[in-house]
């Protein structure tokens, strides 16, 4: 492989615009002849973290092993994107952290949007139900949100469109020198 590994941790609201961000980055990195993965919920909550839910305890869980699955990826040159809520600055941390510790790139994006704007595109209806009370521990609504200060890149998908904020991402890599 002509390229080492690297995880782009993407940060944000339900609705933020994470995996649709991520998906835009995979295709133009693609393009560009790089190895690159992408996992979000569909591919992990259903499989791996198919056993854990929402509390706390199971976000932190879920970051963790996602992370660790990250670093494996990464210990064999492929880039992975990770579009999680990853709500608490502490488990970023961890995640930061393990990364680290193996001398791999972390790049922390905060898909910033207000929450108004991410209520108002509600593509599941996951907000409605949160309002009523119908799920319970919704981030944003019943469950906290903890923005990040520093990240090494922010966004905004309610500013840029979807193709310029996965450039801006991909720019930040170029720029520093992890592709
Ligand atoms: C937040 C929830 C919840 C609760 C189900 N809170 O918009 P989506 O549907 O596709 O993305 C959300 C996803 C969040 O899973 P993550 O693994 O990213 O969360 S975390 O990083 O906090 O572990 C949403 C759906 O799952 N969902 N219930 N209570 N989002």
């Amino acid at each position: 492989l002509a390229q080492r590994g690297a995880t782009v941790w993407l940060t944000g609201l339900s609705g933020s615009g994470k995996s649709t961000v991520s998906v835009a980055l995979e295709q133009m990195m693609f393009k560009k002849g790089y190895l690159i993965y992408r996992l979000d919920g569909d591919n992990i909550r259903f499989g791996l973290n198919s056993n854990l839910g929402f509390s706390a305890e199971d976000r932190k869980e879920n970051i963790r092993r996602i992370s660790e699955v990250a670093k494996l990826m990464a210990d064999v040159g492929v880039i992975s994107t990770s579009a999680f809520i990853s709500p608490y600055i502490a488990d970023r941390q961890v995640a930061r952290q393990i990364h680290d510790k193996a001398g791999i790139p972390f790049v922390e994006v905060h898909v910033d949007v207000p929450l108004e704007v991410a209520e108002k595109r509600d593509p599941k209806g996951l907000y409605k139900k949160a309002r009523t009370g119908e799920i319970k521990n919704f981030t944003g609504i019943s469950d906290p949100y903890e923005a990040p200060e520093t990240p090494e890149v922010r966004i905004n998908t309610d500013k840029l469109s979807v193709n310029d904020c996965a450039k801006a991402i991909l720019d930040y890599l170029v720029e520093k020198g992890i592709v």
